[in-house]
């Protein structure tokens, strides 16, 4: 790639200057595969290529005779969305099943066979529990802890007809209702998925708008499994709170042993962080100044949240942290972790350290993590890089010299003592009234991964900072917060430089009254995917405490760069919750206008919430903002009529 090529594709500073080093030292990565897979196979791109049974591939040509359908009859509707829920059942499994793992810890903690790992957040524990049903009074921490893990993991499996304990305890009536009237409450996690690959099977469901919202049922159940991640996550490793790090390449050391923790897992990572901090005199024995640990994708946002641990690179730039030459190991759990990594270790001393048995890369190093051995797991890791430090090779070291300041940590306890320090007895309506009061226009969350299909992290940070102008207040998660962590929106550098009037007279005064050292941020930093549950309640208890529907709250959602099955999952139960949501890359459903229609008109008469597909960025926060104004306008115009005739809200949908 050329120069101005590079340019086109990335605007991190750090990943442009390691793609042209990638180009002189001809290491393939990412960028270039993606350019040799061009002109993209169309079948695929518009979702009518079907694979379901193997009389296919099915291929449809709606207007070439003997093409308009599969082999079975199945028409471009059914396919489309067949492949689309087929998407959603993949990414609520992943973030489903890492949420039972969290509670099969908590679980194990309880009964004494996790000894590394405690209860550190009893009041998060406490508070869990109350929500839940379990009887705390007069009980020992453990006790309850294992009834929590307990209810936690019969979300999964329980065999009654009762919609799943972390979907109902967190949502509001409204919600509830409407998912019992759409039927798409799952009662059971693993039984939705399961159910949705049945529905989908060859000669099951033919219905597209049946198939859809079994969709949506598994998506409710990647919400669940992540609710339940996120609540139990806290109480293993505490609530996260304001933290100052930093982020990019530059946050790599040289004279520091260098461990990325890449992955999704934070009982990995979170001991990781733990082991290093035991092992700083080994590390220092071996010459070098100490041990630097640094995040990859959502397990570097669980620890950035919780420990203050740098972030490395978001998604789309993780091979490029491997070409600084300075990563001693890559430690690798579940998701996200692009297999091309270990090809890069290849061409430097890197040692990519697998630890899941069910996420092995060829030539990695395999050390089984298990709860019982946490510990020792962890230190047998870390030990391996400081052997591994030895063998860096002083010639091949090239550190970007890009980092960025971070303010990080905001769970949304966090986001309530912020607030609650202006308002203590309401926290959360400083955030309503400043909607009210029309200095803030609303809220925009942002969520999701990088796409080789976009201008790596360009899109999410075109978007805030319009919306920024717009006085609108965001809050980001997963690989997007990457992309801000990057570029110093995560910082009072974003503030400064993008905030209009509004918002910046809104996050100031948090900050004065905050009694942080830090100044606050732009984009508040929510955490991994997984805490996407966080933005949830956030939405949630605005919608309550303005006494209407999240469907009419001045709330979008926007994943720019959206990339995997699990984050196809999430932008499906965050329109089913009510939230418009935009997409900044087109999803294989342009091949159904039927499909098409349902996911950005249908379901803003069923749900309230739909998704907006625009590619271009500008454009994306024209749509995003125009959404966010005319919900805030239609509540300021409720609000009036109820307060004139004294009566209540209409709680209609945006229309
Ligand atoms: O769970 S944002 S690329 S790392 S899928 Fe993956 Fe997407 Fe990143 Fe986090 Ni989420
Ligand atoms: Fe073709 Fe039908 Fe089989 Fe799909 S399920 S591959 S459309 S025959």
């Amino acid at each position: 790639m050329s120069t101005q090529e590079i340019n086109r594709r990335t605007v991190d500073p750090a990943a442009a200057e390691m793609l042209e080093y990638a180009e002189s030292a001809k290491m393939s990565t990412a960028w270039d595969r993606y350019k040799a897979q061009q002109p993209q196979c169309k079948f695929g791109l518009t979702g009518v290529c079907c694979r379901i049974c193997i009389q296919g591939p099915c291929r449809i040509i709606p207007t070439k005779a003997g093409m308009d359908k599969g082999i079975c009859g199945a028409d471009v509707y059914t396919i489309v969305a067949r492949n689309l829920v087929r998407y959603i059942a993949g990414g609520a499994s992943a973030h489903s099943d890492h949420g039972r793992e969290i509670a099969y810890t908590l679980l194990a903690v309880a009964e004494g066979h996790a000894p590394d790992y405690k209860i550190t957040d009893k009041d998060k524990l406490m508070r869990v529990a109350k929500r839940v049903g379990v009887e705390t009074e007069g009980r020992e921490v453990l006790e309850i802890a294992k009834d929590v893990a307990i209810k936690a993991l019969e979300d999964f499996g329980k065999y009654d007809h009762d919609p799943c304990t972390w979907l109902y305890t967190t949502i509001d009536e409204e919600r509830k209702a409407k998912f019992k009237q759409t039927t798409i409450a799952p009662t059971a996690i693993d039984r939705s998925i399961a159910q949705l690959l049945h529905q989908t099977h060859i000669g099951v469901d033919a219905d597209p708008v049946n198939i859809i919202f079994g969709g949506l049922r598994a998506a409710l159940s990647d919400y669940t499994g992540m609710s339940l991640a996120t609540d139990i996550t806290d109480i293993l490793f505490g609530t996260p709170v304001p933290v100052l790090t930093e982020a990019n390449l530059g946050v790599l050391d040289p004279e520091k042993i260098n461990i990325a923790v890449h992955g999704h897992n934070p009982l990995l990572s979170q001991m990781v962080v733990y082991a290093a901090r035991e092992l700083e005199a080994e590390a220092k024995a071996a010459g070098a100044k100490g041990i630097n640990l640094v995040g990859i994708c959502c397990t570097g946002n669980e620890v950035l949240m919780r420990e203050g641990v740098p972030t490395a690179t978001n998604f789309g730039s993780q091979e490029l942290a491997i070409m600084t030459g300075v990563l001693d190991t890559m430690i690798m759990d579940v998701q996200c972790i692009a297999p091309g990594v270990k090809d890069i270790c290849d061409c430097f001393h890197t040692l990519l350290v697998s630890t899941s048995n069910i996420a092995k890369i060829p030539g990695s190093y395999h050390v089984e993590f298990k709860e019982a051995t946490a510990m020792e797991d962890a230190k047998k890791i870390i030990k391996l890089a400081i052997e591994q430090y030895a063998k860096r090779k002083p010639e091949l070291v090239k550190i970007p010299p890009y980092k960025k300041q971070v303010v990080g940590g905001f769970s949304f306890e966090a986001m309530m003592d912020l607030f609650g320090k202006i308002n203590p007895d309401s926290p959360i309506s400083v955030l309503t009234d400043a909607i009210m009061a029309g200095e803030i226009k609303g809220v925009c969350a942002f969520a999701g991964c990088n796409n080789q299909k976009t201008v790596h992290d360009d899109p999410g940070l075109t978007i805030a900072r319009e919306l920024a102008k717009r006085d609108i207040f965001m809050v980001s998660t997963g690989c997007m917060a990457g992309a801000f962590a990057k570029a110093g929106y995560l910082s009072s550098e974003g503030v400064e430089a993008y905030a209009g009037p509004g918002l910046k007279k809104f996050i100031k005064r948090l900050e004065e009254n905050s009694g942080l050292k830090a100044s606050l941020p732009l984009v508040f930093h929510m955490g991994s995917c997984v805490d996407n549950s966080r933005i949830a309640n956030l939405w949630t208890a605005m919608a309550q405490n303005l006494g209407i529907t999240v469907p009419q709250l001045p709330f979008a959602a926007s994943a720019p760069e959206a990339m995997s099955e699990k984050a196809i999952s999430i932008g499906s139960w965050v329109i089913s919750m009510g939230i418009p949501t935009h997409v900044g890359v087109l999803p294989p459903l342009e091949g159904s206008e039927l499909v098409y229609g349902v996911a950005t008109q249908i379901a803003k008469d069923v749900f309230g919430g739909y998704f907006m597909f625009e590619t271009d960025p500008m454009k994306a926060a024209e749509i995003i903002a125009e959404k966010i104004e005319k919900r805030a306008w239609k509540l300021k115009i409720l609000k009036e009529t109820a307060e004139k005739y004294n009566s209540s809200l209409a709680l209609v949908y945006e229309a």
